[in-house]
């Protein structure tokens, strides 16, 4: 099974989590979103020029909840949906918001903060930054702190994919400088610091490590 991405993209890290929560190994072909993206022979695996995208015995798929759907189904041991069809239902919602609503903002202080100043060498853009947190994310966060439990993870003890799917996105706005402030989002700012002290998102983050240096330089 062969993974394209970079290992710091959140919707490719959504992957890697699942595919070592799960104990699936995969080769990895680090591609980094740009111009790479919109090269013929990668637009022949991935149309739209996105990462992630998925090899695996002639079946080739894009897209970070469609690969994590494929993952389960394949590998069924280790669920990271939950058993009843609602709280499946609920799980794939939220995996959904997370890419529609969070990844946005995440990504912008991730581009804004950590990659334009230090790997394009490109001002920051702090009216966007400053939008970004003051406007954008306060809503997203609302929703997200309604739907977070008081312990464990959105569907129970274990990490499942509504998880991998949220808490990869902070990573990134982590990346960005931005953390949830824990006196207005109080059971989020928890959930993420549980969900990043999961010993499969810890190692992952500490894999990270060597490529955020070479970022930071
Ligand atoms: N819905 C897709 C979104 C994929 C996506 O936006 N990937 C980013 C990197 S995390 C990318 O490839 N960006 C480059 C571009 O859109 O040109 C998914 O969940 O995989």
């Amino acid at each position: 099974m062969k993974l394209h991405g970079a290992i710091i993209s959140p919707n490719v890290r959504k992957v890697i989590i699942a595919c070592m929560v799960k104990g699936i190994n995969f080769e990895s072909n680090i591609i980094i979103p740009g111009p790479a993206l919109k090269q013929p022979e990668f637009l022949k695996i991935n149309p739209l020029g996105q990462i992630p995208a998925l090899e695996d015995d002639g079946l080739t798929i894009s897209d970070s909840n469609v690969i994590l759907q494929y993952l389960e189904e394949k590998h069924p041991a280790t669920p990271l949906m939950p058993s009843t069809p609602k709280e499946r239902a609920a799980a794939r919602w939220l995996s959904e918001y997370a890419g529609a609503a969070l990844f946005p903002v995440c990504g912008t202080l991730f581009r804004e903060n950590l990659i334009n100043p230090n790997y394009l060498k490109q001002a920051t853009n702090q009216e966007a930054v400053d939008e970004t947190i003051t406007k954008k994310f306060p809503p997203v966060l609302d929703y997200l702190e309604a739907q977070t439990p008081d312990e464990g993870f959105l569907f129970g003890e274990a990490i499942g994919i509504a998880d991998i799917s949220v808490i990869s996105m902070f990573i990134n706005a982590g990346y960005g400088g931005y953390s949830v402030d824990e006196n207005r989002w109080p059971k989020l700012a928890a959930y993420v610091e549980r969900g990043l002290s999961h010993p499969v998102v810890a190692k992952c983050i500490e894999n990270e490590k060597d490529m955020i240096k070479m970022i930071t330089g």
